[in-house]
């Protein structure tokens, strides 16, 4: 993290994301501090004072959202609003809530459609919100379902409740005509809530589901978010209908489907299914518990071999798996994406088997061995060759070191008892959620959880 910081700090400061080869920073989110804003939490969670200190500094006194770009409302929740609630709820210092609340301000007309469910891009200086022209006007379901926990979050600290409101609104929206496999299209029409027929647990419809299950984590399992639980768990009924095998070796994989078609791939991405799976397989009854356990101990056993299984020794973007050849790279580049040390991470506190620290030694070797350059860390074009790119993505510092970290930490520190973590691996507060309405406690500015008494220390202000 040291490296990785310290390189951007070097060479891309305030920027987006750093270029290590050419020792540049880039603007990609339109300019909010991508790579410091999301690096927040972990600098705090590692003890890296200093070094917070300089970025607490930046984003008081530089942080400045009134720009005239068309902002992703997913990358923007999950890296910007997510990052900041967590250096609020870790730090418990005000400018976070308030930067916050300010970006949130903006994200939120991008609910304002006939249906609830977003439009998916918001020009953060005029509003104007829209839907990329290449989905045909369709919204996403990621896109759309991966704002509850940041902006469930925000009314909480900020005890109000019109963006808990917004963004539950599209789930309590996509309930509506959710279907008995609880599985949904990607491409979904925001003005009239219809779905597409392409299935995925990869890209652009993993963290609706994940979402599912961690809003209901985050309202400490009480009535008032069981849609949430009952959703996820009818969702998982329509994963399992997606679980194959490989042969010869028999590995264990979630298909994707279009139509009545199973399509035989995999992205990285779905990668972090093995830990959602497990960590929410403890609200089940014994014997479906330790089926989804089983099950997602395989799942990241597949997972670990799509790193294992290229000469790098890191994974390739997705897989296809014909009869016969078990896996085999598609699309072959490496990003330096978290998704199967995130699995390996929740595998490891939740059963405790010091084989999935192994497993992630491995990667970090892995990253360590092809990805570390002088300037900071890139991603390979392509796993089989080793040849390198140009781009130390934001999420390596949220959420591969992080996860990586928090591997080999103790299991106290951001235990899961006490904190959620959100797509981008933020860790928000879990905050019992009341029956009606926001947490009364969140209007004098206080988010204690009612059922856990806790101490002052490192890891909370409250
Ligand atoms: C991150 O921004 C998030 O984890 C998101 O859910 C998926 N894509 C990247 C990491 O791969």
């Amino acid at each position: 993290m040291l490296h990785a910081w310290t390189s951007y700090e070097k060479y891309a400061w305030g920027k987006d994301e750093l270029q290590p080869q050419s020792k540049n920073g880039v603007d990609s989110f339109g300019g909010l501090g991508a790579t410091l804003v999301d690096s927040l939490d972990t600098l705090y969670i590692m003890g890296l004072d200093e070094q917070f200190q300089r970025a607490r500094g930046w984003v008081a006194d530089s942080l400045n959202f009134n720009k005239s770009y068309d902002a992703s409302v997913f990358e923007t929740t999950i890296r910007v609003v997510g990052g900041l609630l967590s250096a609020f709820d870790l730090s418990g210092d005000k400018i976070f809530l308030e930067k916050a609340t300010d970006i949130g301000n903006r994200l939120l007309p991008a609910w304002d459609t006939a249906t609830g469910i977003p439009f998916n891009i918001i020009n953060l200086a005029h509003g104007n919100p829209h839907n990329p022209g290449w989905t045909r006007g369709d919204s996403i379901l990621a896109d759309s379902g991966t704002e509850q926990l940041e902006f469930i979050a925000l009314s909480q600290r900020t005890g109000d409740p019109k963006y808990q409101e917004k963004a539950e609104n599209a789930i309590l929206q996509f309930n509506k005509t959710f279907p008995l496999d609880g599985l949904l299209g990607i491409y979904i029409n925001p003005h009239r809530g219809t779905p597409s027929s392409t299935i995925t647990f990869g890209a652009m419809g993993d963290s609706f589901y994940e979402y599912l299950l961690k809003v209901w984590i985050q309202g400490n399992r009480t009535a008032a978010v069981k849609l949430y639980r009952d959703m996820w768990e009818t969702s998982m009924t329509g994963l399992l209908s997606l679980v194959k095998k490989t042969t010869p070796s028999s590995f264990t994989y979630i298909a994707e489907k279009n139509g009545d078609s199973i399509i035989d791939k995999m992205d990285e991405l779905a990668c972090f299914a093995p830990g959602m799976i497990a960590l929410g397989a403890s609200g089940y009854g014994p014997d479906k518990s330790q089926q989804f356990l089983t099950l997602a101990e395989e799942l990241a056993w597949t997972c670990y071999n799509f790193y294992q299984s290229t000469p790098t020794k890191l994974a390739g973007e997705n897989y296809f798996f014909h009869a016969g050849q078990d896996m085999t790279v598609g699309t072959s580049w490496n990003i330096l994406r978290p998704e199967t040390v995130e699995s390996l991470f929740y595998l490891w506190r939740l059963t405790g088997n010091k084989t999935y620290q192994d497993w992630g030694w491995d990667i970090f070797e892995a990253f360590e061995k092809n990805c570390r350059i002088e300037s900071g860390y890139v991603g390979l074009k392509d796993v089989n060759s080793g040849v390198k790119d140009d781009m130390m993505q934001s999420f390596f510092l949220a959420e591969t070191l992080k996860y990586l970290y928090l591997l080999f930490s103790p299991t106290s520190v951001i235990s899961l008892d006490e904190w959620v973590f959100n797509t981008e691996a933020h860790p928000l507060r879990i905050v019992t959620r009341p029956l009606e309405g926001v947490n009364s406690e969140a209007s004098d500015g206080q988010h204690k959880p009612k059922s856990h008494a806790r101490k002052e220390g490192r890891f909370g202000h409250l």
